[in-house]
C-alpha cells in the first residue's frame, strides 16, 4: 500500500476515502439493544443543535445578530457524541465554531441567543457574541476565537485540577487548523509530561477557512500521529457517526479520569455551510461539488435516524413532537433576546479587569 495511504496520512485522504466509500455503500450497522436509548438521545441532541443553527441562519439577515457566526451544521455528531461521554461537572472549551459544543455540554440556549443579540441577558452580558460563549454552571468554560488559544487555557484548567486533586476531565475542542499553531505542541508536551486529565477533541473538517489540508500539511502523516509524537494516547474515527464518537470519547474520558494522562481524539467530519456566516460558499471554488455531496451523504442525523428505524426503535410521532417542542423553545429564545435590553452604557468598563 502506498505510504500516504498506509499512514492514513492526510486526514484529507482518510476522510475523503471514508466519505466516498460510505456514500457508495452506506454503513448501517445495527445498534445493540443496550445502546438504543443512547442513540435516541444523541439523535435528539444533534437535531436540537441543527435546528438552533438553522434558526440562526434563517434570522441572520434581520441584522439583530451583529456578530460573525460560524455554524457547525454537518458536524453535530462530534459535539453530541463527545459531550454525552462527559459528566456534568467535567469541563469543556471551544473556539470560534462553538454553538454545538456549548449546547451539547448543557449551555443555556436563551443566554446563547441573547449573547448573539448583544443583550445584557446574554451569557457574557452581551459583550462577546457568538465566539465568546460561556456557561459555568454547565462546565462550559468558554469559547475563544483566536485559533489554538483554547488549547493552552484548557490545558491550564486540567493542570489546576490535577494540582488541587479535583477529579474531572477537561475537553478542548479544536479544528484541524489549530494543530498548526505552536502552542498546540507546547500544550500537548506539557499535558503528557504532567499526565493531565484532558482530551483534545479535534474536528478535522479538512479546511482552514478556504485552505484544504493538502496545501497546509504533508500527506505523509495524519494529525493524530502528531499527537502520538508527543507521546499522547490517540484515537481516531468517523466523526459523523455519533455512536462511534461516543464510544471513542467514553474510552478517552475513562483513561483520562483514571490518571493515565491526556488523549488526542481526531474525528473526521465536514462543514456544510460557509466558513463564517449563514450562507453557502461552494461557488467560490475552493472545494468541489462532488466532495461536498459525498459528505452530505454522510449526514450524521440522517444516518442515526436510519439506523434507529432499521432497529425498529425510531418513533416518528414522538420525534415530530420533540421537534415541535424544540422549535417552540427556539422561537421563545429569539423573542426573549429581541425584547431584552442592551448592556447599560455606564457598564462599559465593567469586567475589563478582574477584581483584586
Ligand atoms: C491565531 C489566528 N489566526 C487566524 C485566525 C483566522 N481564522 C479564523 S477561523 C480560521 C480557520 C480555523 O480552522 P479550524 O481550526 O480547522 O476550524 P474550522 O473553522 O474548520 O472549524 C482562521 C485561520 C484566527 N482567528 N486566529
Amino acid at each position: 500500500m502506498p505510504r500516504h495511504l498506509a499512514s492514513a496520512s492526510a486526514a484529507a485522504a482518510l476522510a475523503t476515502a471514508t466519505a466516498t466509500s460510505t456514500a457508495m455503500t452506506p454503513m448501517t450497522p445495527s445498534i445493540p439493544s443496550a445502546q438504543l436509548e443512547l442513540a435516541t438521545s444523541l439523535l435528539r441532541s444533534m437535531e436540537r443543535i441543527r435546528l438552533v443553527e438553522e434558526a440562526i441562519a434563517d434570522r441572520y439577515s434581520r441584522q439583530q445578530m451583529r456578530c460573525p457566526v460560524h455554524l457547525s451544521i454537518g458536524q453535530e455528531a462530534a459535539a453530541a457524541g463527545v459531550c454525552a461521554a462527559l459528566r456534568a461537572d467535567d469541563l469543556a472549551m471551544s473556539g470560534h465554531r462553538s454553538h454545538a459544543h456549548y449546547l451539547a455540554k448543557g449551555g443555556n440556549l436563551d443566554a446563547m441567543i441573547a449573547e448573539m443579540h448583544g443583550r445584557a441577558t446574554g451569557c457574557c452580558g452581551g459583550r462577546g457574541g457568538s465566539m465568546h460563549l460561556i456557561d459555568r454552571a454547565a462546565g462550559f468554560l468558554g469559547a475563544v476565537p483566536i485559533v489554538g488559544s483554547t488549547i493552552p487555557i484548557a490545558t491550564g484548567l486540567a493542570f489546576a485540577d490535577k494540582q488541587r486533586g479535583i477529579q474531572r476531565v477537561t475537553v478542548a475542542f479544536l479544528g484541524d487548523a489549530a494543530t498548526e499553531e505552536g502552542v498546540f505542541h507546547e500544550s500537548l508536551n506539557f499535558a503528557q509530561l504532567h499526565r493531565l486529565p484532558i482530551i483534545y477533541a479535534c474536528e478535522n473538517n479538512l479546511y482552514s477557512v478556504y485552505s484544504p489540508m493538502r496545501v497546509r500539511q504533508p500527506d505523509t502523516r495524519a494529525i493524530h500521529q502528531i499527537a502520538a509524537g508527543h507521546g499522547l494516547r490517540t484515537l481516531h474515527g468517523d466523526g459523523n457517526d455519533a455512536l462511534a464518537v461516543h464510544a471513542l470519547a467514553s474510552d478517552a474520558a475513562a483513561s483520562a479520569r483514571a490518571g493515565e494522562g491526556p488523549v488526542f481524539l481526531e474525528l473526521a467530519t465536514y462543514r456544510w455551510r460557509e466558513h463564517c456566516g449563514p450562507g453557502w460558499d461552494n461557488h467560490i471554488g475552493y472545494r468541489t461539488e462532488e466532495e461536498y455531496l459525498a459528505w452530505r451523504a454522510l449526514d450524521p442525523i440522517a444516518r442515526l435516524q436510519k439506523r434507529l428505524t432499521d432497529a425498529h426503535a425510531f418513533d416518528a410521532t414522538a420525534y415530530a413532537t420533540e421537534i415541535k417542542a424544540i422549535q417552540v423553545e427556539i422561537d421563545r429564545a429569539f423573542a426573549a433576546a429581541e425584547a431584552a435590553p442592551f448592556p447599560a452604557n455606564a457598564s462599559m468598563a465593567d469586567h475589563v479587569y478582574a477584581a483584586a
